[in-house]
């Protein structure tokens, strides 16, 4: 990208990039108007709390602020005081220089991330089935070799549109393209096969096509024997679940549920996809593992063009999720309560392993700790925007302002860190290099395209900042290829290896797949060809029960809510909202007309929804693409979660984004 004068972005494209062929989305288009925007923060900000006043200061001012607040709170409640919660959106190098500075510098095991509402489900379920989670096992262009793709819960063709254009290409081969959502999505309209279910019901239907594939008998018996333990208590545990059973609990017609299984019973390469809609359960990682039993039992992951992935989201969702911001992991996607691990990774750090703290709290739970006994004090956010993004967000922002101190890096003033204490300025993607691993495993580089405002640090300044000022017992690198090589250190020999990729080889091949453990090593775009990574090498067929939503519709509450995305609009908002390019609609109810009719609502005129926890209103969108007896609201705009529940998953701590039981009235 290059900015003539700061005001005119030129935006050049690259069709020969595999994964999409030099297309961009909407939002990736008018991104650079987010550049010279007015709204952009370039000083740090102290805010006083009586009068809610922003005053600017210097760099200095800020980070003595900081860093004398800081040791004044742990001095008094111990080190864990402070919370540290990082994004999905951070480049690598910034994701492990937060980890580590949390566990070195700040000396806090209470640091975890947005990703955690994010694919942290499918993580979970891959983890124990596979022995390791990459999100695809292959590369994205690989979905136009499969015979039958299956899309759980993604809104592909609104959330990820340049990779929507390989089902078109699939089909254009003659492929076959099924989506399982409540909505009839864009992507649903790209589809052959539109499964409607209950929001939240997903692990009773998978169940159900697992128990007609067992009937049926096309099930791989020399692939589950070869590849494969736990069989025999899966296929047992799917004996009840005929297709009308499937039909009372999702609402999907038996034959519809029938017509599925023939469908992928009869297909040479089945790809299963799970994307947000069928992860952010309560019962997430369920819905994962069940459909992970599909596709095992039809012999699926590890052959080419087919298997099983999840459509990982954010920017850097990946390498986000790997290199220990996660509140149980270290870099290199290991676990920080492993003892080879500790030493390994306090040895590139050069600290003592028995000095790195344990494991902290999930991104919900540290969200929901200040002001309880032993909660945080403090909390450093570094890209997120969580009084719009969190679940049951009234009650989160409640415990951000009971905090004594709140600090926020972002480019513009969210709407958290308008709450904040301190605010800091830091640099966006154009302006600074830095790597991503995208949603294959593979890393690229993001380079620095143009200078960043006056005034305004990277990230990666503001984590050195503080950390001298606490006096680390190390010092902390600033420049990103440095960080990069002592990254690929730090992964070395652990599940996510990036030892063998430096800078120089991702700018010469296109990226590079991790794992890559040396600077021979091709890299892996394909995953599990001979074997998983459980020791035995086998995969595991874990059996699952459906458990249903935390939360059913009742008198009060007759209808279920959603949530999700629209073309148009990035999660909480905080950017795209800015971007004049991008229509910003506001909220809005999708509702059905028989809904709509019942309650007396009029497509354009304001409608309330309430839970249990809040209510909004916004203006109704009549449409029959939605099931009756639900409805959905985006999550862009300050609203949909102060509805939303924050029932966790017991395995991943993902909140229940995707459903809960909502009253609506005209
Ligand atoms: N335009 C746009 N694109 C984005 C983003 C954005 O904010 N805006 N965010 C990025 C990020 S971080 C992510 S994680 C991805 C998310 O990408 P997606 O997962 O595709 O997005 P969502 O809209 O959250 O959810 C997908 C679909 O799940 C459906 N759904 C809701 N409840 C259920 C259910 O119980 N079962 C099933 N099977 N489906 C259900 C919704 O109706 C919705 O159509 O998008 C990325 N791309
Ligand atoms: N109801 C409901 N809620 C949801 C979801 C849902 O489907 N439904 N989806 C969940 C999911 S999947 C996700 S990923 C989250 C996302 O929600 P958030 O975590 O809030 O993500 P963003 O809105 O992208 O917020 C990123 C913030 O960081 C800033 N930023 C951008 N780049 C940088 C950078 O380089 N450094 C720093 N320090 N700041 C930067 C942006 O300006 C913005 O304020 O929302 C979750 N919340
Ligand atoms: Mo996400």
């Amino acid at each position: 990208m290059r900015l003539t004068g700061r005001i005119t972005p030129v935006v050049e494209t690259w069709d020969e990039f595999p994964v999409n062929r030099g297309a961009l989305c909407r939002k990736g288009w008018s991104a650079a108007g987010l550049y010279a925007g007015r709204e952009r923060l370039t000083t740090p900000l102290l805010r006083d709390r009586a009068t809610g006043e922003f005053t600017p200061v210097s760099w200095d001012e800020a980070l003595d602020t900081i860093a004398s607040r800081l040791s004044a709170l742990q001095a008094e409640h111990g080190k864990d005081t402070v919370g540290v919660f990082g994004g999905g959106g951070l480049t690598n190098e910034k994701a492990y220089q937060l980890g580590k500075f949390a566990r070195v510098a700040v000396g806090t095991s209470q640091i975890d991330y947005n990703g955690r509402w994010c694919m942290s489900s499918a993580a979970s379920a891959g983890t124990r089935a596979f022995g390791l989670d990459r999100g695809l096992p292959f590369p994205l262009a690989d979905i136009e070799e499969a015979d039958v793709v299956v899309l759980v819960g993604s809104n592909m063709a609104e959330t990820m549109p340049p990779a929507a254009r390989h089902l078109d290409a699939l089909r254009e081969r003659g492929g076959r393209v099924v989506v399982i959502d409540p909505r009839r999505t864009a992507t649903a309209d790209r589809a052959d096969v539109f499964v409607q279910p209950v929001p939240g019901s997903d692990p009773a239907l998978a169940l159900g096509v697992l128990h007609l594939l067992v009937v049926g008998d096309p099930v791989d018996t020399d692939y589950i024997s070869a590849r494969t333990s736990g069989w025999e208590a899966v296929r047992d545990s799917v004996g009840a679940w005929w297709p009308e059973r499937v039909e009372r609990v999702t609402g999907v017609p038996a034959s519809e549920v029938r017509e599925l299984a023939a469908l992928l019973a009869g297909a040479g390469k089945v790809m299963v996809l799970t994307a947000r809609g069928a992860e952010q359960h309560a019962t997430g990682s369920d819905t994962v593992l069940a459909w992970i039993n599909v596709a095992l039992a039809l012999g699926m992951p590890g052959k080419p063009g087919a298997g099983y992935g999840c459509l990982t989201g954010r920017g850097n969702g990946r390498g986000g999720r790997e290199h220990g911001q996660k509140a149980d992991q270290l870099p290199g996607y290991r676990m920080i309560d492993d003892p080879a691990a500790r030493s390994h990774v306090a040895g590139v750090w050069g600290v003592a392993a028995d000095s790195l703290p344990g494991k902290g709290r999930s991104a919900y739970e540290l969200l929901d700790a200040p002001g309880q006994e032993d909660g945080p004090s403090a909390l450093l956010v570094f890209g997120s925007n969580i009084v719009v993004s969190a679940p049951n967000a009234t009650h989160v922002t409640s415990r951000l302002e009971a905090l004594d101190l709140l600090v926020v890096a972002d480019i513009v003033l969210s709407e958290t860190a308008a709450i904040a204490d301190v605010v800091l300025p830091v640099t966006q993607w154009a302006e600074e290099t830095g790597t991503m691993t995208n949603l294959e495993g593979r890393v690229i580089l993001r380079q620095r395209a143009v200078s960043p405002p006056t005034g305004v640090w990277s990230d990666l300044d503001v984590i050195a900042g503080p950390a001298s000022r606490l006096g680390s017992p190390i010092s902390f690198s600033t420049d990103p290829e440095e960080i990069f090589e002592e990254l690929g250190r730090a992964s070395a020999g652990g599940k996510a290896d990036y030892a063998g990729i430096t800078y120089d080889r991702i700018r010469s091949e296109h990226g590079v797949f991790w794992p890559c453990p040396t600077a021979s090593h091709p890299g892996t775009p394909h995953m599990f060809v001979d074997s998983f990574a459980h020791p035995d090498g086998l995969a595991r067929f874990l059996a699952v029960e459906h458990r249903g939503p935390a939360e059913v519709p009742d008198s009060d509450f007759p209808v279920h809510l959603t949530t999700g995305r629209v073309l148009a609009q990035y999660q909480s908002g905080a950017q795209t909202r800015r971007v004049r390019d991008l229509p910003d609609t506001g909220p809005f109810v999708e509702l059905h007309p028989m809904l709509a009719g019942r309650i007396g609502a009029v497509d354009g005129s304001p409608v309330t929804v309430a839970t249990r926890r809040g209510s909004m209103s916004a203006p109704a969108r009549v449409v029959t693409t939605i099931r009756p007896d639900t409805i959905f609201v985006p999550f862009h705009w300050v609203g949909a979660n102060r509805l939303t529940n924050d029932a966790l998953d017991p395995a991943s701590r993902m909140p229940e984004f995707k459903v809960c039981a909502a009253a609506v009235t005209a």
